[in-house]
Protein backbone atom coordinates (compact mmCIF):
# COMPACT_ATOMS: atom_id res chain seq x y z
CA UNK A 1 0.00 0.00 0.00
CA UNK A 2 2.50 2.67 1.11
CA UNK A 3 4.97 1.29 -1.59
CA UNK A 4 2.72 2.21 -4.44
CA UNK A 5 2.42 5.49 -2.96
CA UNK A 6 6.17 5.53 -2.74
CA UNK A 7 6.61 4.85 -6.44
CA UNK A 8 4.00 7.69 -7.05
CA UNK A 9 5.53 10.12 -4.49
CA UNK A 10 8.63 9.54 -6.01
CA UNK A 11 7.29 10.28 -9.60
CA UNK A 12 6.07 12.87 -9.32
CA UNK A 13 9.07 14.32 -7.41
CA UNK A 14 10.54 15.03 -10.58
CA UNK A 15 7.58 16.59 -12.18
CA UNK A 16 7.86 20.04 -12.82
CA UNK A 17 6.81 21.14 -16.27
CA UNK A 18 3.97 21.92 -17.44
CA UNK A 19 2.09 24.26 -19.81
CA UNK A 20 -1.94 24.24 -20.18
CA UNK A 21 -4.03 26.20 -22.28
CA UNK A 22 -7.45 26.58 -22.03
CA UNK A 23 -10.44 30.11 -23.00
CA UNK A 24 -13.22 31.20 -21.03
CA UNK A 25 -15.73 31.30 -24.64
CA UNK A 26 -19.03 31.71 -25.18
CA UNK A 27 -19.72 27.99 -25.44
CA UNK A 28 -22.89 26.87 -23.26
CA UNK A 29 -22.94 23.36 -24.15
CA UNK A 30 -21.25 20.58 -26.19
CA UNK A 31 -22.91 17.73 -27.65
CA UNK A 32 -23.49 15.60 -25.12
CA UNK A 33 -25.46 18.31 -23.50
CA UNK A 34 -22.93 18.96 -20.68
CA UNK A 35 -23.03 21.87 -19.16
CA UNK A 36 -19.77 24.72 -20.11
CA UNK A 37 -18.48 27.22 -18.64
CA UNK A 38 -18.45 30.69 -19.79
CA UNK A 39 -22.03 31.46 -19.77
CA UNK A 40 -22.30 34.34 -17.88
CA UNK A 41 -25.17 36.20 -17.60
CA UNK A 42 -27.48 33.33 -17.71
CA UNK A 43 -25.92 31.99 -14.99
CA UNK A 44 -26.60 34.77 -12.19
CA UNK A 45 -23.99 36.58 -12.32
CA UNK A 46 -25.18 39.83 -12.42
CA UNK A 47 -23.71 40.86 -16.22
CA UNK A 48 -20.18 40.33 -14.65
CA UNK A 49 -17.67 37.59 -15.78
CA UNK A 50 -17.55 34.54 -13.61
CA UNK A 51 -14.65 34.18 -11.98
CA UNK A 52 -14.58 30.49 -12.35
CA UNK A 53 -13.04 30.94 -15.93
CA UNK A 54 -12.69 34.73 -16.49
CA UNK A 55 -9.72 35.07 -19.12
CA UNK A 56 -7.33 38.13 -18.34
CA UNK A 57 -9.04 39.75 -21.44
CA UNK A 58 -12.47 39.49 -19.70
CA UNK A 59 -11.07 41.25 -16.46
CA UNK A 60 -9.40 43.57 -18.39
CA UNK A 61 -12.26 44.71 -20.72
CA UNK A 62 -14.41 44.78 -17.24
CA UNK A 63 -11.91 46.89 -15.61
CA UNK A 64 -11.61 49.43 -18.90
CA UNK A 65 -15.33 50.34 -18.94
CA UNK A 66 -15.39 50.67 -14.95
CA UNK A 67 -17.55 48.02 -14.57
CA UNK A 68 -15.40 47.00 -11.66
CA UNK A 69 -12.09 47.67 -10.17
CA UNK A 70 -9.85 45.66 -9.07
CA UNK A 71 -10.07 46.79 -5.73
CA UNK A 72 -13.65 44.59 -6.31
CA UNK A 73 -11.55 41.94 -8.33
CA UNK A 74 -8.87 41.68 -4.93
CA UNK A 75 -11.77 41.58 -2.68
CA UNK A 76 -13.62 38.76 -4.90
CA UNK A 77 -10.94 36.57 -5.29
CA UNK A 78 -9.93 36.75 -1.42
CA UNK A 79 -13.36 35.57 -0.49
CA UNK A 80 -12.94 33.06 -3.29
CA UNK A 81 -9.57 31.78 -1.20
CA UNK A 82 -11.76 31.89 1.62
CA UNK A 83 -14.42 29.75 0.78
CA UNK A 84 -12.20 26.68 -0.20
CA UNK A 85 -8.39 27.03 1.12
CA UNK A 86 -9.07 26.12 5.04
CA UNK A 87 -12.72 25.53 5.26
CA UNK A 88 -14.83 23.14 3.09
CA UNK A 89 -12.70 21.24 0.69
CA UNK A 90 -9.40 22.52 2.35
CA UNK A 91 -7.40 22.57 -0.98
CA UNK A 92 -4.53 24.34 0.80
CA UNK A 93 -3.76 26.37 -2.50
CA UNK A 94 -3.03 29.67 -1.20
CA UNK A 95 -0.14 29.86 1.94
CA UNK A 96 -0.16 33.72 2.44
CA UNK A 97 -1.86 36.55 0.83
CA UNK A 98 0.15 39.89 0.26
CA UNK A 99 -1.43 42.20 3.02
CA UNK A 100 -0.55 45.13 0.64
CA UNK A 101 -2.90 43.78 -2.00
CA UNK A 102 -5.74 45.97 -1.72
CA UNK A 103 -3.79 49.19 -1.19
CA UNK A 104 -1.84 48.69 -4.76
CA UNK A 105 -5.58 47.80 -6.09
CA UNK A 106 -6.18 50.88 -4.47
CA UNK A 107 -3.38 52.64 -6.79
CA UNK A 108 -3.52 51.11 -9.74
CA UNK A 109 -7.27 51.99 -9.86
CA UNK A 110 -6.27 55.68 -9.17
CA UNK A 111 -3.88 55.14 -12.00
CA UNK A 112 -5.61 53.96 -14.29
CA UNK A 113 -7.91 56.62 -13.96
CA UNK A 114 -5.81 59.40 -14.71
CA UNK A 115 -2.99 57.52 -17.19
CA UNK A 116 -4.85 54.67 -18.59
CA UNK A 117 -3.94 51.16 -18.44
CA UNK A 118 -0.31 49.85 -18.74
CA UNK A 119 -1.03 47.25 -20.88
CA UNK A 120 -3.01 43.74 -20.58
CA UNK A 121 -2.20 42.88 -16.86
CA UNK A 122 -2.55 46.36 -15.33
CA UNK A 123 -4.39 45.81 -12.41
CA UNK A 124 -4.77 41.73 -12.87
CA UNK A 125 -4.27 39.84 -9.91
CA UNK A 126 -1.63 37.10 -10.02
CA UNK A 127 -0.84 34.14 -7.32
CA UNK A 128 2.93 32.67 -7.28
CA UNK A 129 4.94 29.65 -6.23
CA UNK A 130 6.36 30.39 -2.68
CA UNK A 131 9.71 29.86 -3.89
CA UNK A 132 9.92 33.20 -6.04
CA UNK A 133 10.78 35.66 -4.24
CA UNK A 134 8.43 38.52 -3.26
CA UNK A 135 10.35 41.77 -1.43
CA UNK A 136 10.40 41.51 2.18
CA UNK A 137 8.90 44.96 2.96
CA UNK A 138 5.77 44.38 1.31
CA UNK A 139 5.04 41.57 3.96
CA UNK A 140 5.23 38.43 2.33
CA UNK A 141 8.08 35.40 3.04
CA UNK A 142 9.84 33.44 0.45
CA UNK A 143 10.32 30.12 2.71
CA UNK A 144 9.47 26.89 -0.51
CA UNK A 145 6.79 25.82 2.05
CA UNK A 146 9.73 25.27 4.90
CA UNK A 147 9.60 26.70 8.03
CA UNK A 148 13.63 26.77 7.93
CA UNK A 149 13.31 30.13 5.78
CA UNK A 150 10.44 31.67 7.65
CA UNK A 151 10.78 35.25 7.67
CA UNK A 152 13.68 35.04 5.62
CA UNK A 153 15.07 38.77 4.66
CA UNK A 154 15.54 38.21 0.23
CA UNK A 155 17.60 41.31 -1.33
CA UNK A 156 14.82 41.91 -3.65
CA UNK A 157 11.94 40.95 -6.01
CA UNK A 158 12.73 38.18 -8.04
CA UNK A 159 13.32 39.17 -11.31
CA UNK A 160 9.68 37.94 -12.47
CA UNK A 161 8.27 39.69 -10.30
CA UNK A 162 9.75 42.90 -10.77
CA UNK A 163 8.32 42.36 -14.47
CA UNK A 164 4.93 41.36 -13.18
CA UNK A 165 4.67 44.54 -11.09
CA UNK A 166 5.84 46.98 -13.63
CA UNK A 167 3.58 44.87 -15.95
CA UNK A 168 0.63 46.64 -13.77
CA UNK A 169 -0.37 43.33 -12.18
CA UNK A 170 -1.22 42.20 -8.43
CA UNK A 171 0.61 39.73 -6.45
CA UNK A 172 -1.98 38.34 -5.07
CA UNK A 173 0.12 36.07 -2.47
CA UNK A 174 1.82 33.14 -2.08
CA UNK A 175 1.14 29.25 -3.64
CA UNK A 176 1.04 26.19 -1.96
CA UNK A 177 3.88 23.60 -3.01
CA UNK A 178 5.48 20.50 -2.48
CA UNK A 179 8.33 22.16 -0.05
CA UNK A 180 11.62 22.82 -1.46
CA UNK A 181 10.13 21.77 -4.70
CA UNK A 182 9.90 18.78 -4.55
CA UNK A 183 13.81 18.11 -3.69
CA UNK A 184 13.47 17.25 0.00
CA UNK A 185 12.50 13.55 -0.26
CA UNK A 186 9.91 10.77 -0.84
CA UNK A 187 6.87 13.25 0.01
CA UNK A 188 3.40 13.21 -1.51
CA UNK A 189 2.85 16.35 -4.09
CA UNK A 190 1.93 19.31 -3.05
CA UNK A 191 2.65 18.83 0.93
CA UNK A 192 5.11 22.17 2.39
CA UNK A 193 5.53 22.05 6.48
CA UNK A 194 4.18 25.36 6.28
CA UNK A 195 0.48 24.70 4.37
CA UNK A 196 0.31 21.29 4.95
CA UNK A 197 -1.28 18.65 2.09
CA UNK A 198 -2.88 20.43 -0.51
CA UNK A 199 -5.49 18.60 -2.94
CA UNK A 200 -7.40 18.67 -5.95
CA UNK A 201 -10.07 20.61 -6.68
CA UNK A 202 -11.64 17.72 -9.69
CA UNK A 203 -11.10 14.62 -7.40
CA UNK A 204 -12.05 14.84 -3.47
CA UNK A 205 -8.38 14.10 -1.79
CA UNK A 206 -6.89 13.63 -5.37
CA UNK A 207 -3.28 14.64 -6.63
CA UNK A 208 -2.53 18.06 -7.47
CA UNK A 209 0.64 17.01 -8.60
CA UNK A 210 3.57 18.86 -8.15
CA UNK A 211 5.64 20.83 -7.04
CA UNK A 212 3.67 24.12 -8.29
CA UNK A 213 0.45 22.25 -6.77
CA UNK A 214 -1.36 25.61 -5.18
CA UNK A 215 -0.43 27.63 -8.14
CA UNK A 216 -2.64 24.62 -10.25
CA UNK A 217 -5.15 24.51 -7.90
CA UNK A 218 -6.34 27.80 -7.19
CA UNK A 219 -6.00 28.92 -11.26
CA UNK A 220 -8.20 25.87 -12.14
CA UNK A 221 -11.44 27.07 -9.82
CA UNK A 222 -10.58 31.04 -10.28
CA UNK A 223 -9.05 31.76 -6.86
CA UNK A 224 -7.27 34.64 -9.51
CA UNK A 225 -6.42 35.20 -12.74
CA UNK A 226 -3.26 33.09 -13.30
CA UNK A 227 -0.34 31.71 -11.57
CA UNK A 228 3.28 31.71 -11.96
CA UNK A 229 5.22 28.27 -11.27
CA UNK A 230 8.63 27.12 -11.69
CA UNK A 231 10.03 23.54 -13.32
CA UNK A 232 13.69 21.43 -12.80
CA UNK A 233 11.75 18.21 -14.12
CA UNK A 234 7.68 18.78 -14.89
CA UNK A 235 6.77 20.99 -11.93
CA UNK A 236 4.98 23.37 -13.83
CA UNK A 237 4.01 20.71 -16.63
CA UNK A 238 2.19 18.04 -14.13
CA UNK A 239 0.64 20.03 -11.90
CA UNK A 240 -1.26 22.16 -14.99
CA UNK A 241 -2.01 18.37 -16.70
CA UNK A 242 -3.56 17.23 -13.27
CA UNK A 243 -5.43 20.50 -13.23
CA UNK A 244 -7.55 21.03 -16.31
CA UNK A 245 -4.90 24.03 -17.57
CA UNK A 246 -2.31 25.33 -19.70
CA UNK A 247 1.16 25.74 -18.72
CA UNK A 248 4.19 26.68 -20.28
CA UNK A 249 7.90 25.19 -19.45
CA UNK A 250 9.95 27.98 -20.91
CA UNK A 251 13.55 27.16 -22.39
CA UNK A 252 15.75 27.45 -19.49
CA UNK A 253 17.10 30.63 -19.98
CA UNK A 254 13.85 32.51 -21.71
CA UNK A 255 12.80 33.73 -17.93
CA UNK A 256 15.51 35.12 -15.20
CA UNK A 257 15.63 32.85 -12.27
CA UNK A 258 16.86 35.30 -9.65
CA UNK A 259 15.51 35.69 -6.94
CA UNK A 260 13.75 31.92 -7.07
CA UNK A 261 14.96 29.07 -4.65
CA UNK A 262 17.11 27.06 -6.36
CA UNK A 263 17.81 23.47 -7.21
CA UNK A 264 20.15 23.31 -10.60
CA UNK A 265 20.77 26.51 -12.62
CA UNK A 266 20.94 23.62 -15.16
CA UNK A 267 17.15 23.44 -15.16
CA UNK A 268 15.33 25.52 -13.64
CA UNK A 269 12.81 27.63 -15.39
CA UNK A 270 9.83 30.16 -14.32
CA UNK A 271 7.03 29.76 -16.43
CA UNK A 272 2.64 30.73 -16.70
CA UNK A 273 -0.05 28.34 -15.39
CA UNK A 274 -3.27 29.66 -16.62
CA UNK A 275 -6.67 28.60 -17.52
CA UNK A 276 -5.63 29.50 -21.23
CA UNK A 277 -3.36 29.83 -24.27
CA UNK A 278 -3.95 33.20 -24.24
CA UNK A 279 -3.68 33.87 -20.45
CA UNK A 280 -0.62 31.95 -20.55
CA UNK A 281 0.99 33.74 -23.50
CA UNK A 282 0.01 37.20 -21.93
CA UNK A 283 2.15 36.41 -18.70
CA UNK A 284 5.21 34.91 -20.47
CA UNK A 285 4.96 37.64 -22.53
CA UNK A 286 5.59 39.69 -19.69
CA UNK A 287 8.09 37.70 -17.62
CA UNK A 288 10.73 36.76 -20.48
CA UNK A 289 13.54 38.50 -20.91
CA UNK A 290 17.21 39.29 -20.16
CA UNK A 291 18.51 39.59 -16.90
CA UNK A 292 21.98 40.68 -15.86
CA UNK A 293 21.03 38.73 -12.43
CA UNK A 294 20.60 35.57 -14.48
CA UNK A 295 23.50 35.07 -16.88
CA UNK A 296 21.68 32.18 -18.87
CA UNK A 297 19.08 34.67 -20.21
CA UNK A 298 21.69 36.07 -22.52
CA UNK A 299 21.01 33.02 -24.45
CA UNK A 300 17.83 34.04 -26.04
CA UNK A 301 16.96 35.73 -28.79
CA UNK A 302 17.74 39.59 -28.65
CA UNK A 303 14.24 40.63 -28.93
CA UNK A 304 11.51 39.28 -26.95
CA UNK A 305 8.18 38.53 -28.91
CA UNK A 306 4.96 39.28 -28.58
CA UNK A 307 3.67 35.67 -27.39
CA UNK A 308 0.01 36.51 -28.00
CA UNK A 309 0.70 37.36 -31.85
CA UNK A 310 1.29 33.69 -32.28
CA UNK A 311 -2.27 33.15 -31.28
CA UNK A 312 -3.72 32.03 -34.66
CA UNK A 313 -6.26 29.23 -35.16
CA UNK A 314 -4.92 28.40 -38.70
CA UNK A 315 -1.48 27.67 -36.92
CA UNK A 316 -1.19 24.18 -37.36
CA UNK A 317 -1.72 24.21 -40.92
CA UNK A 318 0.85 22.49 -42.76
CA UNK A 319 3.02 21.88 -39.73
CA UNK A 320 4.98 18.46 -39.11
CA UNK A 321 4.09 17.05 -35.84
CA UNK A 322 6.04 13.81 -34.75
CA UNK A 323 4.67 11.36 -32.46
CA UNK A 324 7.33 9.28 -29.94
CA UNK A 325 5.21 6.65 -29.68
CA UNK A 326 7.86 4.73 -27.50
CA UNK A 327 7.53 7.99 -25.19
CA UNK A 328 3.73 7.73 -25.70
CA UNK A 329 3.69 3.63 -24.62
CA UNK A 330 4.23 4.49 -21.20
CA UNK A 331 0.77 6.39 -20.46
CA UNK A 332 -2.50 4.78 -19.85
CA UNK A 333 -5.28 3.13 -22.33
CA UNK A 334 -7.53 6.32 -21.34
CA UNK A 335 -4.65 8.43 -21.96
CA UNK A 336 -3.26 6.70 -25.24
CA UNK A 337 -7.12 6.15 -26.54
CA UNK A 338 -7.80 10.48 -26.58
CA UNK A 339 -3.90 11.38 -27.38
CA UNK A 340 -4.92 9.34 -30.56
CA UNK A 341 -8.10 10.70 -31.05
CA UNK A 342 -6.01 14.58 -30.92
CA UNK A 343 -3.76 13.38 -33.65
CA UNK A 344 -7.16 13.02 -35.98
CA UNK A 345 -8.30 16.22 -34.49
CA UNK A 346 -4.86 17.98 -35.58
CA UNK A 347 -4.96 16.48 -39.26
CA UNK A 348 -8.45 17.89 -39.36
CA UNK A 349 -6.49 21.15 -38.61
CA UNK A 350 -3.83 20.83 -41.38
CA UNK A 351 -0.89 18.73 -39.39
CA UNK A 352 0.57 16.54 -41.18
CA UNK A 353 1.27 13.51 -38.21
CA UNK A 354 4.50 11.49 -38.19
CA UNK A 355 3.82 8.16 -36.54
CA UNK A 356 5.96 7.07 -35.14
CA UNK A 357 8.84 9.78 -34.87
CA UNK A 358 10.74 8.12 -32.19
CA UNK A 359 13.55 9.79 -29.89
CA UNK A 360 16.65 7.87 -31.66
CA UNK A 361 18.59 7.78 -28.22
CA UNK A 362 15.34 6.67 -26.03
CA UNK A 363 16.78 3.63 -24.70
CA UNK A 364 20.18 5.75 -23.52
CA UNK A 365 17.66 8.52 -22.16
CA UNK A 366 15.69 5.47 -20.28
CA UNK A 367 18.92 3.89 -18.40
CA UNK A 368 21.11 7.75 -17.90
CA UNK A 369 21.48 8.89 -14.50
CA UNK A 370 23.43 11.97 -15.20
CA UNK A 371 20.18 14.23 -14.76
CA UNK A 372 20.17 12.83 -10.98
CA UNK A 373 24.06 13.46 -10.82
CA UNK A 374 23.55 17.18 -12.22
CA UNK A 375 20.66 17.54 -9.74
CA UNK A 376 21.65 16.73 -6.62
CA UNK A 377 25.49 18.08 -6.85
CA UNK A 378 24.32 21.78 -8.00
CA UNK A 379 21.11 22.15 -5.15
CA UNK A 380 23.65 21.75 -2.41
CA UNK A 381 26.19 24.28 -3.73
CA UNK A 382 22.88 26.59 -5.07
CA UNK A 383 20.94 26.60 -2.22
CA UNK A 384 23.81 27.69 0.38
CA UNK A 385 24.71 30.25 -2.33
CA UNK A 386 21.24 31.64 -2.25
CA UNK A 387 20.53 31.72 1.59
CA UNK A 388 23.91 33.60 1.53
CA UNK A 389 22.62 36.23 -0.44
CA UNK A 390 19.75 36.74 2.49
CA UNK A 391 19.67 39.40 4.65
CA UNK A 392 18.55 37.80 7.98
CA UNK A 393 17.24 34.18 8.66
CA UNK A 394 15.88 33.80 11.89
CA UNK A 395 16.26 30.36 12.57
CA UNK A 396 19.82 30.77 11.91
CA UNK A 397 19.86 28.02 8.88
CA UNK A 398 23.13 29.20 6.61
CA UNK A 399 23.53 25.93 4.19
CA UNK A 400 21.64 22.36 3.30
CA UNK A 401 23.04 21.15 6.39
CA UNK A 402 21.52 23.23 8.80
CA UNK A 403 18.15 22.61 6.96
CA UNK A 404 18.60 19.01 7.74
CA UNK A 405 19.19 19.31 11.64
CA UNK A 406 16.56 22.23 11.57
CA UNK A 407 13.99 19.59 10.07
CA UNK A 408 15.01 17.47 12.54
CA UNK A 409 14.63 19.44 15.55
CA UNK A 410 10.84 20.64 14.09
CA UNK A 411 10.02 17.01 13.11
CA UNK A 412 6.47 17.63 14.26
CA UNK A 413 6.18 20.67 11.51
CA UNK A 414 8.47 19.26 8.99
CA UNK A 415 8.69 15.71 9.32
CA UNK A 416 5.31 15.11 9.53
CA UNK A 417 4.10 10.94 10.07
CA UNK A 418 2.98 9.18 8.35
CA UNK A 419 3.39 10.43 4.92
CA UNK A 420 5.91 13.57 5.22
CA UNK A 421 9.00 12.09 6.41
CA UNK A 422 11.08 11.78 4.34
CA UNK A 423 14.32 13.90 3.45
CA UNK A 424 16.29 11.68 2.10
CA UNK A 425 17.24 13.63 -1.38
CA UNK A 426 18.68 16.31 1.23
CA UNK A 427 20.83 13.75 2.77
CA UNK A 428 21.86 12.39 -0.45
CA UNK A 429 23.11 16.24 -1.91
CA UNK A 430 24.62 17.14 1.03
CA UNK A 431 27.34 14.10 0.44
CA UNK A 432 27.60 15.25 -3.44
CA UNK A 433 30.50 16.81 -4.41
CA UNK A 434 31.24 18.90 -7.95
CA UNK A 435 33.75 16.30 -9.40
CA UNK A 436 34.62 14.18 -12.64
CA UNK A 437 31.88 12.24 -12.84
CA UNK A 438 29.45 15.61 -11.99
CA UNK A 439 31.09 17.57 -15.32
CA UNK A 440 30.55 14.53 -17.09
CA UNK A 441 26.60 14.28 -16.40
CA UNK A 442 26.48 17.75 -17.47
CA UNK A 443 27.91 17.39 -20.37
CA UNK A 444 25.96 13.58 -21.23
CA UNK A 445 22.64 15.47 -19.94
CA UNK A 446 22.84 18.22 -22.76
CA UNK A 447 23.74 15.64 -25.69
CA UNK A 448 21.18 12.97 -24.55
CA UNK A 449 18.17 16.23 -24.38
CA UNK A 450 19.20 17.98 -27.08
CA UNK A 451 22.06 17.22 -29.80
CA UNK A 452 21.25 13.34 -29.69
CA UNK A 453 17.55 13.69 -28.13
CA UNK A 454 14.66 16.06 -28.90
CA UNK A 455 16.73 18.07 -31.96
CA UNK A 456 17.65 14.63 -33.63
CA UNK A 457 14.42 13.70 -33.80
CA UNK A 458 13.13 16.93 -34.97
CA UNK A 459 15.43 16.74 -37.73
CA UNK A 460 15.41 13.21 -38.63
CA UNK A 461 11.78 13.60 -39.28
CA UNK A 462 11.98 17.22 -40.44
CA UNK A 463 9.81 18.28 -37.62
CA UNK A 464 8.33 21.50 -36.28
CA UNK A 465 7.55 20.34 -32.73
CA UNK A 466 6.93 16.74 -31.29
CA UNK A 467 3.52 15.84 -29.61
CA UNK A 468 2.65 13.17 -26.67
CA UNK A 469 0.25 12.74 -23.53
CA UNK A 470 1.85 15.31 -21.04
CA UNK A 471 2.22 11.71 -18.76
CA UNK A 472 5.16 10.98 -20.89
CA UNK A 473 6.95 12.70 -17.83
CA UNK A 474 6.17 9.96 -15.41
CA UNK A 475 8.09 7.30 -16.73
CA UNK A 476 7.56 3.91 -15.19
CA UNK A 477 9.34 3.20 -11.93
CA UNK A 478 10.39 -0.12 -13.31
CA UNK A 479 12.22 0.85 -16.36
CA UNK A 480 13.63 4.36 -14.50
CA UNK A 481 14.11 3.80 -10.90
CA UNK A 482 17.82 3.82 -9.94
CA UNK A 483 18.36 3.17 -6.18
CA UNK A 484 19.23 6.44 -4.60
CA UNK A 485 19.82 4.99 -1.19
CA UNK A 486 19.52 1.64 -0.49
CA UNK A 487 15.79 0.19 -0.32
CA UNK A 488 14.77 3.44 -1.96
CA UNK A 489 14.09 3.81 -4.99
CA UNK A 490 13.72 7.46 -7.09
CA UNK A 491 12.27 8.13 -10.47
CA UNK A 492 13.43 10.62 -12.93
CA UNK A 493 12.11 11.20 -15.70
CA UNK A 494 13.00 12.51 -19.35
CA UNK A 495 11.66 16.39 -18.95
CA UNK A 496 14.50 17.79 -18.04
CA UNK A 497 16.16 17.16 -21.15
CA UNK A 498 12.89 19.57 -23.29
CA UNK A 499 13.64 22.68 -24.32
CA UNK A 500 10.41 23.69 -24.69
CA UNK A 501 7.28 22.73 -23.62
CA UNK A 502 3.67 24.00 -23.65
CA UNK A 503 0.89 22.01 -22.20
CA UNK A 504 -2.92 21.90 -22.93
CA UNK A 505 -6.08 20.07 -21.42
CA UNK A 506 -6.36 16.76 -23.40
CA UNK A 507 -9.29 15.11 -21.41
CA UNK A 508 -10.43 13.38 -18.29
CA UNK A 509 -10.60 9.78 -16.96
CA UNK A 510 -13.53 8.21 -17.35
CA UNK A 511 -16.57 7.80 -14.80
CA UNK A 512 -15.91 4.18 -14.28
CA UNK A 513 -12.81 5.17 -13.17
CA UNK A 514 -11.95 3.27 -9.70
CA UNK A 515 -11.41 6.32 -7.00
CA UNK A 516 -7.79 5.13 -5.85
CA UNK A 517 -7.49 5.26 -2.29
CA UNK A 518 -6.10 8.41 -0.25
CA UNK A 519 -2.43 8.05 0.90
CA UNK A 520 -2.78 10.44 1.81
CA UNK A 521 -3.96 11.68 -1.83
CA UNK A 522 -5.13 9.65 -4.63
CA UNK A 523 -3.47 9.11 -7.72
CA UNK A 524 -6.40 8.33 -10.05
CA UNK A 525 -10.40 8.84 -9.65
CA UNK A 526 -13.16 9.85 -11.84
CA UNK A 527 -12.73 13.42 -13.93
CA UNK A 528 -8.81 13.62 -12.99
CA UNK A 529 -7.50 15.63 -15.81
CA UNK A 530 -5.15 14.93 -18.35
CA UNK A 531 -2.82 17.03 -20.65
CA UNK A 532 -1.40 16.94 -23.85
CA UNK A 533 2.35 18.44 -24.75
CA UNK A 534 3.69 20.12 -27.39
CA UNK A 535 7.64 20.01 -27.29
CA UNK A 536 10.16 21.67 -29.10
CA UNK A 537 13.65 23.15 -29.48
CA UNK A 538 15.20 25.82 -27.35
CA UNK A 539 13.63 28.95 -27.67
CA UNK A 540 10.77 27.01 -29.71
CA UNK A 541 7.96 29.01 -27.46
CA UNK A 542 6.19 30.91 -30.32
CA UNK A 543 6.09 28.65 -32.24
CA UNK A 544 4.69 26.05 -29.50
CA UNK A 545 2.05 28.57 -28.56
CA UNK A 546 0.38 28.86 -31.61
CA UNK A 547 -0.35 25.23 -32.71
CA UNK A 548 -1.39 25.00 -28.55
CA UNK A 549 -3.47 27.34 -29.34
CA UNK A 550 -5.08 26.30 -32.79
CA UNK A 551 -5.61 23.12 -31.07
CA UNK A 552 -7.21 24.55 -27.74
CA UNK A 553 -10.09 26.43 -30.04
CA UNK A 554 -10.53 23.64 -31.92
CA UNK A 555 -11.50 21.24 -28.76
CA UNK A 556 -12.10 23.89 -25.54
CA UNK A 557 -11.20 20.58 -24.15
CA UNK A 558 -11.27 22.44 -20.03
CA UNK A 559 -14.46 23.57 -20.71
CA UNK A 560 -15.90 20.21 -20.34
CA UNK A 561 -15.96 19.45 -16.75
CA UNK A 562 -15.76 21.42 -13.83
CA UNK A 563 -14.16 20.92 -10.50
CA UNK A 564 -16.07 19.01 -7.75
CA UNK A 565 -18.71 20.82 -6.47
CA UNK A 566 -17.56 21.64 -3.07
CA UNK A 567 -14.09 22.88 -4.77
CA UNK A 568 -16.30 25.64 -6.81
CA UNK A 569 -16.37 28.72 -4.87
CA UNK A 570 -19.58 30.49 -4.67
CA UNK A 571 -18.32 34.37 -4.66
CA UNK A 572 -18.89 36.20 -7.82
CA UNK A 573 -18.20 39.85 -8.29
CA UNK A 574 -21.65 41.04 -8.28
CA UNK A 575 -21.10 40.03 -4.58
CA UNK A 576 -18.83 42.66 -4.21
CA UNK A 577 -19.28 45.69 -6.50
CA UNK A 578 -21.25 48.39 -4.87
CA UNK A 579 -24.17 50.00 -6.77
C1 LIG B 1 5.60 36.07 7.20
O1 LIG B 1 6.14 35.40 8.33
C2 LIG B 1 6.04 36.11 9.54
C3 LIG B 1 6.72 35.29 10.58
O2 LIG B 1 8.10 35.43 10.44
C4 LIG B 1 4.57 36.33 9.88
O3 LIG B 1 4.49 37.12 11.05
C5 LIG B 1 3.89 37.04 8.73
O4 LIG B 1 2.51 37.12 8.99
C6 LIG B 1 4.10 36.27 7.43
N1 LIG B 1 3.50 37.01 6.33
C7 LIG B 1 2.32 36.69 5.77
C8 LIG B 1 1.82 37.58 4.69
O5 LIG B 1 1.68 35.72 6.11
C1 LIG C 1 -3.23 4.47 -30.70
O1 LIG C 1 -2.63 4.51 -31.97
C2 LIG C 1 -1.56 3.58 -32.14
C3 LIG C 1 -0.90 3.87 -33.48
O2 LIG C 1 -1.85 3.94 -34.48
C4 LIG C 1 -2.11 2.18 -32.03
O3 LIG C 1 -1.05 1.26 -32.18
C5 LIG C 1 -2.74 2.02 -30.67
O4 LIG C 1 -3.34 0.74 -30.57
C6 LIG C 1 -3.80 3.08 -30.42
N1 LIG C 1 -4.23 2.97 -29.02
C7 LIG C 1 -5.47 3.23 -28.62
C8 LIG C 1 -5.77 3.00 -27.18
O5 LIG C 1 -6.33 3.65 -29.36
C1 LIG D 1 27.06 10.08 3.09
O1 LIG D 1 28.44 9.73 3.05
C2 LIG D 1 28.87 9.08 4.20
C3 LIG D 1 30.38 8.91 4.12
O2 LIG D 1 30.71 8.35 2.89
C4 LIG D 1 28.14 7.75 4.35
O3 LIG D 1 28.52 7.12 5.53
C5 LIG D 1 26.64 8.01 4.40
O4 LIG D 1 25.93 6.80 4.39
C6 LIG D 1 26.22 8.83 3.22
N1 LIG D 1 24.83 9.17 3.39
C7 LIG D 1 23.94 9.13 2.40
C8 LIG D 1 22.55 9.51 2.74
O5 LIG D 1 24.23 8.83 1.27
C1 LIG E 1 -4.12 32.19 3.14
C2 LIG E 1 -4.20 30.98 4.00
O1 LIG E 1 -5.26 30.41 4.16
N1 LIG E 1 -3.06 30.59 4.55
C3 LIG E 1 -2.97 29.43 5.40
C4 LIG E 1 -2.15 28.34 4.75
O2 LIG E 1 -2.01 27.24 5.60
C5 LIG E 1 -1.40 27.52 6.84
C6 LIG E 1 -1.26 26.22 7.58
O3 LIG E 1 -2.51 25.60 7.72
C7 LIG E 1 -2.20 28.57 7.61
O4 LIG E 1 -1.53 28.92 8.78
C8 LIG E 1 -2.38 29.81 6.73
O5 LIG E 1 -3.23 30.73 7.36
Amino acid sequence: MLKQSLVRFALLTFLSLYFGCISALQVTRDEDGVQLLGDRDAQGFGGFPDLYEASIADLQKGLQKRQFTSVDLVKAYLARIDEVNLKGPTLRAVLEINPNALKQAKALDLERKRKGARGPLHGIPILVKDNIGTQHSEGMNTTAGSFALLGSVVPRDATVIAKLRAAGAIILGKSNLSEWANFRGMVPSGFSGRGGQSTSPYVPLGDPSGSSSGSGIATAIGLVAAALGSETDGSIVSPSQNNNLVGIKPTVGLTSRAGVIPISGHQDTVGPMARSVTDAATVLTAIAGRDPLDKATFSQPRNVPDFTKALKKNALKGVRLGVPRGLVAFSTFDVIKAFNASLVQMKKLGATIVDPADLPDLNELLTSTSEQTVLLADFKVELNDYISKLGKVPTGVKNLEDIIAFNIANADKELVPPFWTDQTIFLVSQNTTRDKAYFDAVAESKELGRTKGIDAALKLFKLDALVLPTDFAATPAAIAGYPLVTGQHHTFSLLPFVSSLVVVPLGFLPPETPLSAAEPTRPAGPNMPFGLSFMGTAFSEFKLISFAYAYEQATLTRLKKRAFSAAVPKTQLKDVVRR
